[in-house]
């Protein structure tokens, strides 16, 4: 590993060294929080023999990395051990399921429990010996089967889970059913099924409260909640969701709109952010969510860096007021890390200005803040055919010039402003209602070349009542996730500057737009870092 490692977080969740993935399994055993990763403990790439890590952690923010949970060793797994979920079982006994590669590369659903419940930490996980428990139907592509959900018992005491699927472009959840966890049998028409997204990578199948911020129990079914489903598309590399109603009796999922594996569907992060997962938080009675965000680096690069891929910040996921979408917002335990604050009241935000917020670590920061509109008559028209928001974003970037925006934040910028990674708003009028549009432009994040700089944006709905936007991101040297309207749109990025590194990095405020915007607050902090002890494996590993 080289020395100098500008891109390492400092609060992101990362392995030591070497290629991660997935989050698999995470979840809340006796005080404990579990998180296992897909992790490739030969180098720096994808490999050909993938494992579970495993890590815990008492708040999620500070992690023992322990031995490897999960690794292969028998013919059900033989070319590797991929993404799966941790269900807690009666008596607060976990069982993982994950997905085996097995000796013909076939995909097939494995079974695995901790050897010794009294070990807070459960380090050792015992694979079922009658492994696999599923192997794939004849309607499903033998080589695209996989990631098990979290299982959900129903009030006949059955359980069920689903597992991702493909048979040519159509995509699906095909659903099983089992008295006792270990035999299991399918239930032949899909659970859901798409024509054209291809492969469903990490299903995630859950009740979320219609009432309540709340999160509630996988298995919980009542009026009081609807289901979300979600899953990631190779198609678009992007995590999606419908929302809709699990019937029980028919076994099947309705959803009040269907996945088109374009970019109409409802996505949890507009940038980066794959492969997610949630879990049921009863010490906080929350739901939290994980995900992958890979690099935008090459492998060359990756492999002189020694590692790639980072786990997102998790996010608590609740149903919006509106039933329409979910709302994410980082983890309460993250204000946990704010050090150094400066504050900014009622401050114009003039036409053509930028101003610096000095005062903070803008490498390692939280930036909060609210932005005041003016009068949203004077807008400009959107251009109804202009449908896609991420194109929208990278052509009306935030150096273009606009009526209401383009303002917003750039963040790890160099002084001279040669590098920036601008995070900012434009607000449209269309008819009978004024649309925003948030973006993330990475086009001049870095003066080297060769790194994936796609800008990244969504559109989101105006309330001219109340004429503010507000924003957060969280500066992590080679990541920004950003979330805005109070997490109702949320938007990840990686980004390598050569001259914004460390103390070099500055933060700007900005409006190219022609009327003057108010920031009625900004708070931002230094982020401190967070703990990572190596309990073995790790330090043993090169
Ligand atoms: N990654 C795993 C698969 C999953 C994919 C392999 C999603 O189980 O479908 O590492 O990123």
């Amino acid at each position: 590993v080289p020395e100098s490692q500008p891109y390492r977080t400092a609060y992101h969740f990362q392995s030591p060294m070497n290629w991660l993935n997935d989050p698999n399994g995470p979840m809340y055993h006796e005080g404990v929080y579990h998180l296992f990763y897909q992790y490739n403990p030969y180098g720096a790439v994808f490999g050909d023999s993938m494992i579970w890590a495993h890590s815990v952690s008492y708040d999620l923010i500070n992690w023992v990395h322990l031995d490897h949970a999960i690794e292969p060793s028998d013919p059900f797994d033989i070319n590797s051990c991929w993404s799966g979920s941790a269900t807690i079982l009666p008596g607060n006994k976990p069982a993982i399921l994950y997905t085996g590669i097995d000796a013909n590369n076939y995909q097939v659903q494995n079974l695995a429990f901790p050897k010794n419940l009294s070990d807070p930490f459960l380090r050792v996980w015992e694979k079922y010996t009658q492994n696999p428990v599923i192997t794939p139907p004849s309607t499903v592509d033998a080589l695209n089967f996989r990631d098990p959900t979290t299982a959900w018992q129903g009030e006949d005491g059955k359980w069920r889970v689903i597992v991702g699927a493909r048979n040519g472009h159509e995509g699906m959840a095909i659903l099983y059913q089992s008295e006792d966890f270990v035999n299991w049998t399918v239930h032949l028409s899909p659970f859901y099924r798409s024509d054209s997204t291809g492969i469903w990578e990490c299903p995630d199948f859950y009740p979320v409260s219609i009432n309540s911020t709340n999160g509630v129990d996988t298995s919980v079914h009542n009026p009081s909640v609807k289901h979300v489903m979600k899953a990631s598309f190779q198609v678009n590399w992007h995590d999606c969701y419908v929302l809709g109603t699990y019937d029980p009796e028919k076994e099947n999922f309705i959803p009040e709109d269907d996945f088109t594996g374009t970019n109409l569907d409802l996505r949890f992060d507009y940038g980066k952010f794959y492969a997610s997962k949630t879990f049921f938080d009863p010490a906080k009675n929350r739901r939290i969510l994980w995900a992958w965000v890979n690099e935008s680096d090459s492998s060359q690069d990756d492999i002189e860096k020694g590692w790639a891929g980072l786990q997102s910040i998790p996010r608590q996921v609740w149903l919006d007021k509106s039933g329409k979408q979910l709302i994410q917002w980082p983890i309460e335990e993250i204000d946990k890390l704010r050090d150094k604050q400066v504050s900014i009241n009622g401050k114009e935000l003039i036409s053509g200005s930028i101003f610096e917020v000095s005062g903070i670590t803008a490498s390692q920061a939280d930036v909060e803040v609210s932005f005041e509109l003016p009068e949203l008559e004077s807008a400009e028209l959107i251009d109804p055919t202009r449908v896609d928001a991420q194109l929208l974003c990278s052509e009306e970037n935030a150096s273009s010039l606009g009526i209401i925006g383009p303002f917003g934040l750039l963040v790890l910028a160099a002084k001279d402003l040669a590098e920036q990674t601008a995070i900012f708003f434009r607000v449209y009028k269309a008819q009978n209602r004024y649309i925003g549009l948030m973006c993330s432009d990475q086009s001049r994040s870095s003066l080297r070349n060769e790194l994936d700089k796609t800008t990244y944006g969504a559109f989101f709905r105006i309330d001219p009542n109340l004429k503010k936007i507000s924003l957060r991101s969280l500066i992590d040297h080679s990541i920004v996730e950003s979330f805005g309207e109070e997490g109702r749109i949320a938007i990840t990025s990686r980004v390598y500057p050569l001259l914004a590194i460390d103390k070099e990095a500055y933060l700007y405020a900005f409006n190219n737009g022609t009327l003057n915007v108010g920031i009625s607050k900004l708070n931002a902090w230094s982020m401190k870092k967070t703990q990572f002890d190596d309990e073995q494996s790790f330090s043993y590993s090169l």
